[in-house]
């Protein structure tokens, strides 16, 4: 048996011709003869397949032969097959200059003015062509009546987005005045895209690194989703995601690549900025990182375009009749080119070109400041356009596009140095250097400011960069939300759930899955759910589903699955409704994300529900909940097999006491705990009306649990106590209460038949609460407070906590199957009433039985508590309590479980 491996450096070696044995020279050169005559009469394409035609007869015949993706350290396109370039060169270079002008002038200027606020500037001079190109040729604001391509742009270019939206007249001067100043009662611009700060100007928070690509990926994915589905129409509309090359360090950039080829996505184009740099020094400094990507892109299927050199490098390829030029460009690693553009003119004559006297002779007519403007790929337009018309027009595959540039280009004795990321102002030479080389017609005054420059409105840059937007539909940088008009089903709608389960056990989970299944067949907003699973539907019960609305799969099903014969076989479909995205949390929060984004992006108000193991959630991908809650957001997050103590048998990776302490944390987050089917029903139809018919841009983290019981009917009344976090569930059953308990989750069964315990066994009276939201209602009292510390003159308003417990005397006791932090939130409005119980600490492999002893939130363990607390407040007698401590099973001595 042959296999195949990839070809190392050594291999390459010994294979390149130079190394070839004697005996075998001439004939190598008659097959290379034949070779190219091929090639000069039958074209390229022959050439290719006679080589594959080769290459498999060869590992036929067990030749060992490497793999190879890489391709020479050259531009992929070559110059013959350029098309000349389309637009005025001149103009936009000296629009660039304005753009370059005004990025560079925003962030010195504001740190001048307020030392420390930051900003960058080099990350934007690396890319500014790469963007211009884009602007002025490719970048389409429509499709008809159709939104646009979608930008995904590196966060830290943002101020030469914001310089070229001054230019176009998006932005005002009062706007680029106060860059990183949003707070001063002006119109500010954010440090970084943020559509939570700038909803009418950002889409795609971009800026912790690599989230961009991975979700422009699945964005790709989800446009042909809606277009298979007929949601939207299909266009030809482009995602464009511009990445650092630094950047391709986070797994998440790269970690999906195969999905876009596999899914064929020709609607999305990468951009990587490989100015070989990132923030401490080079990416590479012993490699290259453009050969590096292009092996790994090409490996998953992309279409790779090397865009490596500028026009000025053709001529010299050109005349170069020996290989020695290619030879040295491949010998040199990052680290080395880095030098040579800090170094310049001279050292480049000397260390690049001197290696070999040939190089030298090539150069000979050069000047070292020649020499030292030797233009690379990236930074040349008509390289760049055919890049991209390239992209644009290739079908079947995802594009990635590796240009080659400079950090800081034009930054003067910045450019290129590994400080450079971290330059936010420039010297009185750099800023006057800067001025001559991009031709800024501004007083030298205006210059040493860093004054913004826009250019009168009919003067021929403004008019040429407006026209041209106006051809490509105009301006992009615009995010308009539409006014929806559904009709999201009222609460009668979910009857079913609301109804119990007639003393039927189920879960939550199955209870929420019924839901689901009933909501998916709703006349009006069925189609607009998208269910999302990362390989655990059969962990919650959705087998159903799967045969109801079918996986959705690109190409259809191509095979006859093995189930066909059973009711709930695997049924995938082109139209299929459920995202089934494997075992990916961070991809599923891209359809996720995609998805609840949706009515901004595509103007269709989907409503993704996302289920999937509470502990693989906020924990795993808390960063990019954290985006979708900044790029406004609105769904349903479903924590399944939650509780640190109801997942049984699991142990310490799975199960999960502490996602709504993670969940807690973002602002736009309604976190809620439930107990019964229909506390999530009354959730997700209040929310469905909040997010698509209030427009409100908000989203939910709801956890469901796997252990049976009867569901009760919802108890007349307490929608609203649902929804703002707590209600009282079960008065106590004989007189006046002495205590409260509040339960959430399974855990109020717990507190249940504590309720009872205390009334039978002990003779205390307790009522019982669910609370499905500690969060919410100290968001709540948070903001009631505020009020009130602001308003002293006028009369206190009370939280809702307290308006809920009014009357309700005597200690609380609450319970959870999270941390005790959770309930913990409202102890400054329940100063000296709160014993908490909850499950700090590891989790065990042990049945429910033992995980609630252990960690003691057992009926047992909270009845106990109730008495211990009673007994310390000298309302209950203290010996009895510690001898029903005992009597309940409550060991008394073992270990702290948080710290077992
Ligand atoms: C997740 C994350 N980690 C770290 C940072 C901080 N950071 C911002 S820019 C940068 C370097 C970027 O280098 P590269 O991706 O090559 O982009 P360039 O500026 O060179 O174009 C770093 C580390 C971040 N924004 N996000
Ligand atoms: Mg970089």
């Amino acid at each position: 048996m042959t296999t195949t491996k990839i070809a190392s450096p050594a291999d390459l070696e010994a294979a390149a011709p130079q190394a070839a044995q004697p005996d075998v020279v001439e004939e190598t050169s008659e097959w290379i003869e034949a070779f190219d005559e091929l090639v000069a009469e039958e074209g390229p394409m022959a050439g290719a397949q006679l080589l594959g035609t080769l290459t498999r007869r060869a590992r036929q015949a067990g030749v060992d032969l490497p793999i190879q993706l890489n391709t020479p350290y050259v531009n992929t396109i070559r110059v013959e097959e350029e098309e000349p370039y389309p637009g005025d060169r001149l103009i936009e270079r000296r629009i660039k200059g304005l753009v370059r002008w005004n990025a560079m002038a925003m962030v010195h200027r504001q740190n001048k003015k307020d030392p420390g606020i930051g900003g960058h500037i080099s990350t934007y001079s690396s890319i500014a062509s790469l963007l211009e190109v884009g602007f002025n040729h490719f970048f389409r604001a429509r499709y008809g009546t159709e939104p646009g391509d979608f930008l995904y742009l590196q966060g830290h270019a943002s101020p030469g987005v914001y310089a070229r939206a001054f230019l176009a007249g998006l932005l005002t001067e009062e706007q680029i005045d106060n860059f990183r100043h949003e707070l001063r009662g002006k119109p500010g611009l954010s440090s970084y895209p943020h559509p939570w700060l700038m909803p009418s100007f950002w889409r795609f928070p971009t800026v912790s690194m690599g989230l961009g690509p991975l979700n422009a990926i699945y964005q790709a994915r989800f446009m042909r989703y809606l277009e298979n589905r007929g949601l939207i129409s299909q266009t030809a509309r482009k995602i464009w995601a511009f990445v650092g090359d630094g950047e391709t360090d986070e797994p998440e950039a790269m970690g999906s690549l195969t999905l876009a080829s596999r899914e064929k996505l020709d609607n999305l184009i990468f951009v990587v900025n490989c100015n070989l740099q990132r923030l401490d020094g080079p990416v590479r400094g012993n490699g290259k990182i453009i050969q590096e990507l292009e092996a790994a892109f090409r490996g998953a299927g992309w279409n790779v375009i090397k865009v490596i050199w500028g026009a000025d490098w053709d001529e010299l390829l050109a005349r170069d009749t020996t290989g020695l030029l290619l030879k040295r460009m491949e010998e040199c690693v990052d680290g080395d080119y880095q030098s040579l553009k800090v170094k310049g003119g001279a050292y480049i004559r000397s260390y690049f070109f001197g290696k070999y006297p040939q190089l030298l002779e090539l150069v000979a007519d050069k000047s070292d400041e020649e020499l030292s403007k030797l233009r690379l790929g990236g930074h040349d337009p008509q390289k760049v356009y055919n890049a991209y018309k390239c992209a644009v027009e290739h079908r079947g595959a995802p594009t990635v596009i590796l240009a080659k540039t400079i950090k800081g280009y034009g930054l003067g004795s910045a450019e290129a140095r590994n400080a450079t990321h971290q330059e936010k102002k420039l010297n009185d030479e750099n800023l006057a250097l800067f001025r001559s080389r991009f031709d800024i017609p501004i007083p030298e005054q205006a210059a040493h400011d860093g004054a913004p420059y826009r250019p009168p409105e009919d003067s021929l840059e403004i008019l040429y960069l407006k026209e041209r937007r106006k051809e490509l539909g105009g301006y992009i940088l615009q995010r308009q939300v539409p006014k929806f008009d559904i009709k999201v089903p009222e609460l009668d709608y979910f009857a079913e759930s609301l109804a119990g389960s007639k003393g039927r056990a189920v879960s939550t989970t199955m209870g929420y899955v019924s839901m689901l299944r009933h909501l998916l067949k709703h006349p009006e907003i069925g189609k607009l759910i998208v269910p999302i699973v990362p390989d655990e539907g059969r962990t919650f019960g959705m087998e159903s589903l799967i045969r109801q609305v079918g996986i959705y799969a690109s190409q259809g099903q191509l095979y006859e699955p093995h189930d066909q014969d059973m009711l709930l076989y695997y049924r995938e479909a082109k139209d299929g409704q459920i995202l089934e995205e494997g075992i990916t949390e961070a991809g599923s929060m891209g359809s996720f994300t995609a998805a609840g984004t949706a009515y901004a992006n595509y103007r269709v108000p989907m409503i993704p529900f996302f289920t999937f193991y509470s502990m693989f959630g906020f924990q795993r991908v808390g960063d990019l909940i954290w985006a979708f809650a900044d790029a406004r957001g609105r769904g349903f997050l479903f924590g399944g097999t939650a509780g640190r103590t109801t997942l049984a048998g699991e142990g310490l990776q799975h199960l999960d006491g502490h996602s709504h302490v993670l969940a807690s944390v973002v602002p736009t987050c309604a976190t809620y705990d439930c107990a019964y089917v229909y506390e999530i029903a009354v959730i997700v139809q209040d929310g469905i009306r909040r997010m698509h018919q209030e427009g409100e841009d908000r989203f939910y983290y709801i956890t469901v649990y796997n252990e049976d019981y009867p569901m009760p009917e919802m108890p007349e009344g307490s929608a609203e106590g649902i929804l703002r976090g707590i209600y009282k569930f079960k008065p106590a059953p004989g007189g006046k209460p002495a205590l409260q308990l509040f339960g959430s989750g399974p855990i109020l069964n717990e507190a249940l038949r504590a309720q009872q315990i205390l009334a039978e066994k002990y003779k205390v009276q307790a009522d019982l609460w669910s609370v499905t939201s500690y969060n919410q209602l100290r968001r709540e009292a948070l903001a009631t407070e505020r009020w009130n510390r602001l308003h002293p003159a006028e009369k206190e308003k009370r939280p809702y906590i307290l308006q809920a417990l009014e009357g309700a005397e005597g200690p609380i006791v609450a319970a959870t199957d999270y941390m005790k932090i959770v309930p913990d939130q409202l102890a400054p409005w329940l100063t000296g009433r709160l014993v908490t119980l909850g499950t700090d600490g590891f989790g065990r492999s042990d049945n429910r039985q033992h995980l609630r002893r252990h960690f003691e939130v057992n009926a047992e363990s909270i009845a106990a508590a109730a008495l211990s607390r009673l007994a310390r407040d000298g309302k209950f007698d203290a010996r009895k309590a510690q001898k029903a401590l005992q009597d309940l099973g409550v060991d008394t001595e073992k270990i702290d479980p948080a710290r077992a």
